[in-house]
């Protein structure tokens, strides 16, 4: 029977301060069902403090690339008190892969964690058993001071600031020439949706 891909690319997205996720990718038996297969490519994206994860991924069917993402979930004002990066629901991180992201949270073995059919979150990986046992994210690293990050956390101008951590980790394999303001990427890019640009004000690129 023909395998039918779905693909879908989200390049230089924000998502920020939603309720529950930031970006969810559900499980849908039906296209099981027919032999669809969805493709997910999140490269250069930004996501932060999102209510209980940032990245939910359900289901073995549902393909996830992430690249030169910024996850971050830095304040935890909702009803879940362990903050969350990335959460895998039943078994959804077999069809994984990435590197050359920024992980933040609160402490350091949560930017992981795995949903079982019961709804409970188990195994919240550190960072380095994740390289490990599922051989991703070698060149991704962990974050827990994000004071310097943004040009302005608390007002929601998640422009980077001077000398903050994403300016060049990223990989020019991945992505797009321009970032979220339209402006051209250099030939090291940033991680996340925008790329430092020390010429303009925040009021100037602020979208
Ligand atoms: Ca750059």
């Amino acid at each position: 029977m023909t395998l039918i891909f779905l693909i879908i690319y989200l390049f230089n997205c924000l998502s920020y301060n939603n309720l529950i996720t930031g970006i969810e990718l559900n499980q849908n038996d039906s296209y099981v069902a027919i032999n669809k297969m969805t493709v997910t490519n999140i490269i250069n994206c930004t996501t932060v403090d999102n209510g209980s994860n940032n990245i939910t991924i359900e289901g073995t069917t549902k393909i996830l690339n992430l690249y030169n993402s910024l996850i971050v979930r830095g304040v935890n004002y909702t009803q879940d008190v362990t903050p969350r990066g990335m959460v895998f629901v039943a078994d959804g991180h077999a069809a994984y892969m990435g590197d050359y992201n920024i992980f933040h949270s609160i402490t350091e073995d949560s930017f992981v964690n795995e949903v079982k059919g019961d709804g409970i979150y188990y195994n919240s990986d550190m960072l380095t058993d994740w390289q490990v046992s599922w051989e991703q994210d070698f060149h991704s690293y962990f974050l827990k001071n994000i004071d310097s990050l943004f040009v302005n956390h608390q007002g929601q101008d998640f422009h980077l600031s001077a000398g903050s951590e994403p300016i060049n980790k990223g990989s020019s394999a991945y992505g797009f020439s321009f970032e979220h303001d339209s402006v051209l990427r250099d030939a090291t890019p940033d991680i996340g949706c925008y790329e430092y640009n020390p010429g303009s004000s925040a009021e100037e690129n602020y979208s």
